[in-house]
């Protein structure tokens, strides 16, 4: 733990702009881990290379662990050492070094580096988990090449993982027996992985388009691994797109993935050897909902991936955090894409964009995609670098087209192979792979915020002009922004529906502040549908009229315009409805709207899952993002309101479509069957808002007889947000029924945390007490913490400032044990000034009480300090 408190000098600040090459390389490194319960002895012997300046020493990172030795060259060294280095002054140019320490992972909570989880050694490197491990130069431009032994009790853990290939095992004295592991691919710190554990194993196989056979396992403990099946065969899945999309093969004879119980995240590309939080691999029918599939499908597919995105072609430094990730993230999207529903896929990942990262941008933690400073990296893991950063790889695609791109792609790897790179060696591919100047695009990486679009049409003549104007709003350090290259795609509809352009994608290249688009030759005046697909993550501003945008919910050929259309309908509807409660005004609901919704409703010939999502409202997170000062309260009673207004006045269709899609049938997780489920939770939904006993009984009946989680936990979260007088009973029947099962207990809390009843908070701080959460696990802590803080707008920012008190209890109590999931919350906490004068005081005081705990982390002190600047 730090050492400083508030009062003393905030943490440094690392700026992209002093990168310097550094002074030596680690060519081999050669490592003995020797694994006890209560201690872990570390042997490490490296070869180490100057590369840069003449006399400079040797400095290697390293933190909290318990130095034994330092040898050079065979010969005892002279070494200066504090609490995140280790110096040793006057080496030779090229030497070996043999460095001893002990390190005790059983105690580390910050799950960083080596620790143990549920009895099981594991790691986690990046960033800088490394230096937990052993002294070393712990930056990703630093590649070496590993060899791993690992020794531990025989009975105890039985399997002892690393990177590479298996190269010798055999027993040693007392019990004990050993692994050794190589790895042929030179690679940074961040990637090195180990595991040692009691683990059940399932194996599949894959043989590469150049017939290579590879070896797959995924090792979960033993009752788990009959939720293994759904993981490996998106690990096939992925494997066979990656060559044929990308034309990339998987490189080593074996591919592992290991389940863990106690994670950060959601998962990690080590090299070979991937660690996965179990939330992110298990996965079967009773246990897991469908966007537990998906989203298992989606992380197995992005961490295979990395292998090319990442490992093989690694970062520079962390401010290119975005090369490996906002590409890789793209990857897996298009990925999903392919094996599901493209149009829900997109719909999918807008909505989280907007929700999550046009948040972050307007937050005082707004950055850059390669953001130009930070004091701790692992707060820079942001829906910016990943969600925003996949964006622009996207838009860069669209600019290029799929042709180009792949040849530029091609390029990529032909160049960078085997190096640690920047964003910028990524755009010059892409620019000489496709003969396309992207000087103005690259403003995307330096430029924080989400740009603001406004169209405005005019009809004269048979000409039609669109003109648009752009503005990029200031951010923190961030003025006077330049005008970006925003891909606009578009089409033009005639009043029949008929596209009038329809062989031809268009796509404006919108460059200046204010550009004008126009059109000739046309008898009608066209109906636009702008920002096809969402072709630039920006905030986009229409003079559409309400009749355009039912129009195009009805007939536009693009789906996301035309869900977008019925998106932009109903925040309308809602803002105006907050604006008639506050002056005493009574539910007004748009009758041609409703007619609109009840066509999607009835239309047979539109996939399921595409209707689900055209009745989803947006949330009230993304409600409150339109407002200047977000009227948590009214929006929650509008919206409320209207879901409430269309249920009432769609009764019979969505009773007719729920007893359509409500088949018993077994599970399937086809997209079909997936688009089923999903529309008709989404009508139980909405028919829970204005339930009779007949209603309440199908929930019931549903709750108790559904043969898949999906069905279960829709039930039961609809159960535990109303009135039902079998709410209770049903809070129970599902704790006992899935106590035993950690992944399925999250959803017991979390469905208890998204409850927007009033009595929530009283719930909450029970559940926060309750005998099963303990701080100490991620997964539970984000199950109940984040979910509430993060997805239960209107009762974490009740007026009572209770919300906040918890959360700051809660950050306060976790940061010792650790900082990286402490400081995930506290960006609850950032947006303050977008509340009312009362909640902003509220806030700020959570804020500046946590700054002044003793001792508090580098993590949560930036991003409470930034959001108090
Ligand atoms: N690269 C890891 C994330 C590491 C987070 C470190 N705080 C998982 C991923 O993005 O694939
Ligand atoms: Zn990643």
């Amino acid at each position: 733990m730090l050492d400083f408190t508030a009062q003393e000098a905030a943490p440094e600040t690392k700026y992209l702009r002093d990168y310097k090459i550094p002074d030596f390389t680690i060519e081999t490194v050669d490592l003995n881990f020797d694994l006890h319960d209560n201690v872990t002895h570390v042997t490490s012997r490296m070869h180490i290379k100057r590369q840069g300046e003449k006399d400079a020493p040797l400095v290697l990172d390293g933190k909290d662990i318990k130095l034994i030795s330092v040898i050079l060259n065979n010969a005892n060294a002279e070494y200066e050492v504090d609490d995140e280095t280790l110096t040793i002054h006057n080496v030779p140019d090229e030497f070996d070094l043999m460095i001893v320490n002990d390190i005790d992972p059983a105690s580390n909570t910050a799950l960083e580096g080596l620790y143990v989880s549920n009895g099981m050694f594991c790691t986690q490197c990046e960033a800088q988990g490394f230096r937990r491990i052993t002294y070393f130069i712990d930056r990703p431009d630093v590649m070496s090449k590993y060899r791993v032994r690992i020794e531990a009790n025989n009975a105890k853990y039985p399997i002892l993982l690393s990177n590479g290939n298996e190269i010798e095992r055999g027993d040693a004295a007392d019990g004990r027996h050993f692994v050794v592991w190589d790895d042929p691919f030179p690679k940074p710190s961040y990637l090195f992985a180990l595991v040692g554990g009691r683990l059940g194993m399932v194996e599949d196989s894959f043989t590469t388009k150049s017939g290579m056979d590879v070896v797959l396992r995924i090792f979960a403990e033993e009752q788990d691994l009959d939720k293994c099946p759904h993981a490996m065969d998106s690990l096939i899945k992925s494997m066979k797109w990656d060559e044929d999309v990308y034309g990339l093969e998987y490189d080593l004879e074996i591919f592992n993935i290991v389940a863990v119980s106690h994670f950060n995240m959601g998962a990690m590309e080590n090299k070979s050897l991937n660690i996965f939080n179990t939330k992110c691999v298990l996965a079967k029918a009773e246990t897991a909902t469908d966007t537990d599939f998906s989203f298992v499908e989606a992380v197995v597919a992005h961490e295979y991936f990395h292998n090319w995105t990442g490992n093989r072609v690694t970062c520079r430094d962390w401010f290119q955090l975005s090369l490996k990730e906002g590409l890789t993230v793209f990857r897996d999207h298009e990925f999903s894409s392919d094996m599901g529903s493209r149009a829900v896929c997109r719909i999918n990942d807008v909505r989280t964009l907007r929700q999550h990262q046009f948040a972050e941008d307007s937050s005082p933690m707004a950055h850059p995609v390669r953001p130009e400073e930070y004091m701790e990296i692992n707060n820079f893991y942001t829906m910016t670098v990943y969600e925003k950063g996949a964006e622009v790889i996207r838009m860069m695609h669209r600019i290029l087209g799929p042709e180009k791109y792949r040849k530029a792609m091609d390029l990529y790897f032909e160049r960078h192979d085997g190096q640690a790179v920047t964003c910028e060696d990524f755009v010059k591919a892409m620019e000489d792979g496709s003969g396309i100047d992207l000087s103005q695009f690259r403003l995307w990486y330096s430029q924080a915020g989400t740009p603001e679009v406004d169209v405005k049409s005019s009809f004269n003549n048979g000409k039609y002009t669109l003109t648009f104007s752009q503005k990029i709003p200031d951010t923190r350090g961030q003025t006077n922004k330049k005008p970006m290259h925003i891909p606009i795609e578009l089409g033009l509809i005639d009043r029949y529906g008929n596209e009038l352009l329809p062989n031809e994608t268009i796509l404006l290249d919108l460059k200046k502040s204010e550009q004008e688009f126009t059109f000739e030759g046309l008898e009608h005046k066209p109906i636009p549908s702008i920002l096809r697909g969402f072709s630039a993550p920006i905030k986009l501003n229409t003079d559409l009229t309400r009749d355009e945008q039912i129009f195009l919910i009805g007939h536009d050929s693009d789906s996301f315009n035309r869900w977008e259309a019925a998106q932009e309908i109903s925040t309308d509807i809602i803002l105006k409805l907050v604006d008639d409660l506050d002056n005493g005004r009574e539910l007004d609901l748009d009758y041609a709207f409703i007619d609109a919704i009840r066509l999607v409703l009835t239309d047979k010939s539109l996939d399921k899952a595409f209707i689900g999502e055209m009745l989803a409202l947006p949330s009230e997170g993304v409600l409150g993002q339109k407002m200047d000062t977000i009227n948590v309260d009214g929006i929650h009673e509008a919206r409320k309101l209207v879901v409430a207004g269309l249920a009432t006045a769609l009764k019979d269709e969505m009773l007719a479509v729920y007893h359509e899609c409500n088949t018993g049938e077994s599970y399937e997780f086809t997209p079909e069957a997936v688009g089923r489920r999903r529309l008709k939770n989404m009508v139980l939904g909405y028919l829970m808002e204005i339930a009779d006993t007949e209603i309440y009984q199908i929930c019931k009946n549903q709750f108790y007889n559904a043969n898949n989680m999906t069905d279960e936990i829709s039930a039961f979260t609809f159960l535990v947000n109303s009135n039902s007088p079998d709410r209770d009973k049903a809070i129970t029947n599902f704790y006992d029924k899935w106590h035993h099962d950690q992944l399925v207990l999250d959803k017991w809390f979390s469905a208890q945390a998204m409850s927007s009843r009033e009595d929530v908070l009283d719930q909450i701080e029970k559940l926060n007490e309750h005998k099963d959460f303990d701080l100490k696990t991620p997964n539970r802590v984000r199950s109940l913490i984040s979910v509430f803080c993060g997805l239960n707008q209107v009762r974490f920012h009740d007026k009572s400032g209770r919300g906040y008190e918890f959360l700051g209890k809660n950050i306060k109590a976790l940061d010792p044990l650790n900082p990286q999931i402490a400081a995930g919350l506290a960006k609850q906490l950032t947006r303050w000034k977008s509340f009312d004068e009362n909640r902003q005081n509220m806030m700020k005081k959570t804020l500046n009480d946590i700054l002044a705990q003793d001792g508090l982390s580098k993590n949560v002190h930036e991003i409470v300090s930034k959001s108090l600047d």
